[in-house]
């Protein structure tokens, strides 16, 4: 923005802690804010709070001229969060990662007062998106940035850019503008990179504009060659930058096509995890771990299982890393997947994460609700509307889910791209003589049989693949849990992987170990932390590093 006034609202807010209790009960009228707290940051990975549940408030008195627009921009608020302005309720919201926006109501007051009320107990009544168990610790509080849009009376909001002929480099910006008066007024679109003419759109009555604009020169996004383009769109008082980049996905049979060429995609799951910070990642960890991604040789990133940080996608965006951005889900079962509260904070999470990470390039595909119970009727309705949706609404993107349920899954024939989840060699095999046997005839077993199901006109991608690993744990028998064992089965699965051209290609469970719970679902997890990383929690690599790396950068000669 260079005419439009955003304020980051980092830094210390106004704090109060009420454990054990949920944001209905605390009165906001007699709240001590007696503390004070970072913004961002998750306030459970706090000394005074650590792993307490409960709820946060939070305040902070903000500066807005009388009388004028303004709208806060929330990156994330787990798990539940009621938004107050000058005590008045604006907002409820129900899904802990996904991003969301508040308009405040035009005050003459300069200084009104935000409270930010943030739950993150387990309550299913209230929450169902959160369950008590998922294979991920879920933190509390405001766990991503804040910003306070200054808005003039016409604003402009909600701008999409579409690749609409790449051979010309021509694309479509449509938006909206929001306020009175909208109707006739014009938009200007500028390219601040490339020597193009500018293009004009009018709004209609409703503030809906679209507009083509052609930028000759423009070169390809690729993860090689991650090429950016800014446009500026500018309406009286009002301006937005927004950037994109020039690349097109589709499928062609089993291949992925980027930009007309086949593309195989090999990577990580990653979730948005360091040790203190919890899911606040520090931006420069941010940069490091792209930085270990492409020297391990990935082009790919599974952001597992939740919109990520919009930093995280703008960094992909800029070093050049293809993304795969989920919804939340981890095993939702029959109990939340026909529950109606449960479905209506689902499809307001795929919108939030559509509208915000609409723009990223590296995005290629969207999915939701890992392994959910993809093997159910009772699942079809919320399947069959979600990838609707994101057909629909998504732009230029293929869409999956993670099947835990490869033999019995009923929506493969909805996606672009049949995505598995798969443990061969780890989970059910720890009296198996020779488990590392088990692996590759798994996966070619899982090509037949989508095969034979005639599912192999699209592409097949490894979503989840991996054991665990405790970084410093050598094994002289290579045995479950060693960092050998590890190393062994990552070099079999990585190598099948490259070598197998009948599959898209593979994700690897996971990036860097993350903490989770010590049991639950009979999974036990040494140390409470999810061990499959081939780096550790502080991105210090495993023996299984190197087999990783030889295998796909091999793959790029
Ligand atoms: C599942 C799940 C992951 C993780 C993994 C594991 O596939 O999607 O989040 O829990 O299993 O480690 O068992």
């Amino acid at each position: 923005y260079s005419k439009r006034q955003v304020d980051e609202l980092d830094g210390l807010w106004d704090f109060a802690f009420f454990e054990g209790e949920s944001l209905l009960d605390v009165e906001v009228a007699n709240i001590c804010f007696k503390k004070r707290t970072p913004v961002p940051a998750a306030f459970d990975t706090l000394p005074d709070q650590r792993a307490k549940r409960g709820t946060a408030a939070y305040r902070r008195i903000l500066q807005i001229a009388p009388n004028s627009r303004s709208l806060l921009e929330f990156g994330a608020v787990s798990f539940t969060c009621r938004i107050l302005i000058d005590g008045v309720c604006l907002k409820e919201h129900f899904c802990g990662y996904s991003p969301f926006e508040v308009e405040l109501p035009v005050s003459d007051k300069r200084e009104r007062e935000l409270i930010v009320l943030a739950d993150n107990r387990f309550d299913f009544e209230r929450t169902p998106m959160h369950e008590a168990f998922f294979d991920f610790y879920q933190f509390g509080g405001i766990i991503r940035q804040v910003f306070l849009h200054h808005l003039p009376g016409n604003a402009i909001m909600d701008v999409h850019v579409d690749v609409q002929d790449l051979g010309n480099r021509l694309v479509k910006v449509a938006g909206r503008l929001d306020g009175q008066g909208v109707q006739d007024k014009e938009i200007t679109i500028t390219s601040l990179d490339i020597n193009a003419e500018s293009a004009t759109a009018i709004a209609d009555e409703s503030g809906c504009f679209e507009t083509t604009l052609s930028l000759g020169d423009a070169e390809l996004w690729s993860p090689d060659s991650p090429a950016l383009y800014c446009l500026h769109l500018c309406c009286g008082e009002d301006d937005m930058i927004v950037r994109f980049g020039f690349r097109e996905v589709k499928t062609e049979g089993c291949k992925l096509l980027l930009n007309g060429e086949p593309v195989r995609l090999l990577g990580y799951n990653r979730h948005e995890y360091f040790p203190n910070y919890g899911p606040s990642t520090p931006y420069s960890q941010m940069v490091a771990d792209i930085q270990i991604l492409k020297d391990t040789g990935c082009n790919f990133v599974r952001g597992s299982h939740y919109p990520q940080d919009q930093h995280f996608l703008d960094l992909c965006d800029e070093l050049g890393m293809l993304v795969w951005e989920e919804a939340l889900g981890w095993g939702q079962r029959e109990k939340q997947l026909t529950d109606k509260r449960f479905q209506e904070h689902h499809r307001v999470s795929l919108e939030e994460m559509v509208a915000r990470s609409y723009n990223h390039p590296s995005i290629i595909i969207w999915g939701f609700l890992n392994e959910a119970s993809s093997d159910e009727e009772f699942a079809r309705p919320i399947f069959e509307e979600s990838i609707s949706y994101l057909r629909s609404a998504g732009g230029n993107r293929l869409v999956s889910y993670a099947s835990m349920f490869p033999d019995k899954d009923l929506y493969f024939g909805l996606c672009d791209v049949v995505s598995i989840n798969m443990y061969p060699g780890w989970y059910g095999c720890e009296d198996h003589p020779d488990p590392l046997s088990l692996i590759v005839p798994h996966i070619r077993a899982q090509i037949e049989k989508l095969a034979a199901a005639g599912l192999d006109d699209r592409p097949f991608l490894i979503s989840e693949i991996g054991c665990e690993g405790l970084r410093g744990w050598h094994d002289e028998q290579r045995d479950f849990h060693s960092e050998e064992y590890q190393h062994d089965y990552l070099k079999l699965v990585c190598e099948e992987a490259v070598a197998n051209q009948n599959l898209l290609g593979v994700c690897l469970w996971h990036f860097s170990d993350a903490k989770t719970y010590a049991g639950g679902r009979a999974l036990m997890r040494p140390r409470a932390f999810n061990n499959k990383g081939t780096f550790d929690e502080y991105r210090r690599p495993k023996l299984g590093r190197d087999a990783v790396r030889s295998a796909f950068i091999k793959s790029q000669s």
